[in-house]
C-alpha cells in the first residue's frame, strides 16, 4: 500500500453498515505511553495543509475523536495518530494526533508508535523518513534493532525563569519553552517524583496550568500552554532527569514525552548547560527513558528523541450510533 495515498475513507474498512461504523487500528505503546494508528475510517479530512485539517478536525469531527480517543473505547492517556495524504510530496504519510480532550500539534510518543506500528505492518523498513504532521515535517529513522528516532520541530525557550504564584503551592519558578507542544517547566517539585505522590502530583501540575491560565500567560500567538513538565534529578545511575508531565487533561505521559524532552533540551540548550551533540538520558514517571541530543538551530534547537515502542493490539474499532456513549462519556 502507498502510504502517499492513505485516504481513510477509501480502504474496504471504512464502511457503513446500517448505520455501524468501522474504523482499523494498531495499538502499541512507547515506554508505556499508548498510541493507537488510526489506518482507515476516519472521516475525510479534506486536501488543504495539515494544520488545517486539524482545525477540520477540531470543529466538524470531534464526536470521532472522542469516539476513538476517549472512554468506552479508549482511555485518558491514549494519543490517537490519524493517518491522513501528506501534502509535503517527500513525506511519507501526513499524521494529526489526537487524545481525549482535543488535538495535539506534534506527539514524539506518539510518532515512535507509529513508525514502529508502520514498521510492523511491513509498510516501512529500516530507513530514514518523513512525516507531516500539523506544526511541520518530522524526519525520523527506523533503526534495525526496533529503536525509532524522531528529529522533532525546532524548538525553542519561549520565556525564560518565570515567576508565578500557585495556590496552595506559593511562588515558583518555570520556563516556558516549544517542543511541538507548548510546556511549562518547573523543577519546583513538592513531594519526590514517585508513583505514591501521583495524585499531589497531578493536583500541584493542574494547580500551575490553572495558574498559567489565570495570570494569562500564554506561548507564542497567545497559544495556551496545556503540557506542564515537572523535572527532578534521577535516582537511576545514567539518567540525568525524571519528569512527571501532565498532558491537556488530567492524565500523565508514561513515557518521557517527546515534545517535553524537546522543550527540556531548547532549555538546557539556550541555558548552555548541554552542549550539542550529547547524549541526554530523560526518565520518565514510570521509568522509561528516551535519549535524547539535539543539533543548533535558528532560531532554538533540533531535538533527536529516541525510544522504543511495542504493539499491544490490532483493533476493528466500531461505532454504533445506538450507543448512547457511542462518541464517548460526557
Ligand atoms: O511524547 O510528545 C509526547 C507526548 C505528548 C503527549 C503525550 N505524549
Amino acid at each position: 500500500m502507498d502510504l502517499r495515498e492513505t485516504g481513510q475513507d477509501t480502504t474496504p474498512a471504512a464502511r457503513h453498515d446500517g448505520g455501524m461504523h468501522h474504523l482499523d487500528a494498531i495499538d502499541s505503546h512507547t515506554g508505556g505511553e499508548p498510541t493507537r494508528v488510526i489506518l482507515a475510517g476516519f472521516p475525510d479530512l479534506g486536501s488543504g495543509p495539515l494544520a488545517e485539517r486539524r482545525r477540520i478536525l477540531e470543529l466538524e469531527h470531534d464526536d470521532f475523536r472522542a469516539a476513538i480517543a476517549s472512554e468506552p473505547r479508549g482511555s485518558d492517556p491514549l494519543v490517537c495518530a490519524i493517518l491522513t495524504p501528506p501534502v509535503d510530496p517527500t513525506a511519507l504519510t501526513g499524521v494529526l494526533f489526537v487524545n481525549n480532550v482535543g488535538t495535539l500539534g506534534m506527539c514524539g510518543h506518539g510518532m515512535i508508535g507509529l513508525v514502529h506500528t508502520l514498521s510492523s505492518l511491513g509498510r516501512i523498513s529500516t530507513g530514514t523518513y518523513r512525516i507531516e504532521t500539523a506544526v511541520g515535517v518530522v524526519p525520523v529513522e527506523c533503526h534495525g534493532d526496533g529503536s525509532v528516532t524522531v528529529e522533532n520541530v525546532e524548538s525553542y525557550r519561549f520565556k525564560a525563569a518565570l515567576e508565578l504564584e500557585v495556590p496552595g503551592a506559593g511562588r515558583i519558578t518555570g520556563d516556558v519553552a516549544w517542543g511541538g507542544n507548548w510546556f511549562f517547566i518547573t523543577h519546583d517539585v513538592p513531594v519526590p517524583l514517585v508513583r505514591p505522590n501521583l495524585a499531589a502530583l497531578t493536583a500541584y501540575a493542574a494547580a500551575i496550568r490553572q495558574a498559567l491560565g489565570t495570570a494569562g500567560i500564554r506561548g507564542a500567538g497567545d497559544a495556551e500552554i496545556d503540557h506542564i513538565e515537572l523535572q527532578s534529578p534521577s535516582p537511576t545511575p545514567g539518567v540525568d532527569a525524571r519528569n512527571f508531565v501532565l498532558c491537556p487533561g488530567m492524565a500523565y505521559d508514561r513515557s518521557p514525552c517527546g515534545t517535553g524532552t524537546s522543550a527540556t533540551l531548547a532549555c538546557l540548550a539556550e541555558a548552555g548547560r548541554l552542549p550539542p551533540g550529547v547524549v541526554y538520558r530523560q526518565e520518565s514517571f514510570v521509568g522509561s527513558v528516551f535519549e535524547a541530543a539535539y543539533r543548533p538551530g535558528t532560531h532554538g534547537i533540533w531535538p533527536r528523541i529516541r525510544g522504543r515502542a511495542h504493539l499491544t493490539a490490532h483493533v476493528h474499532l466500531v461505532i454504533d450510533p445506538a450507543d448512547p456513549f457511542a462518541f464517548g462519556i460526557p
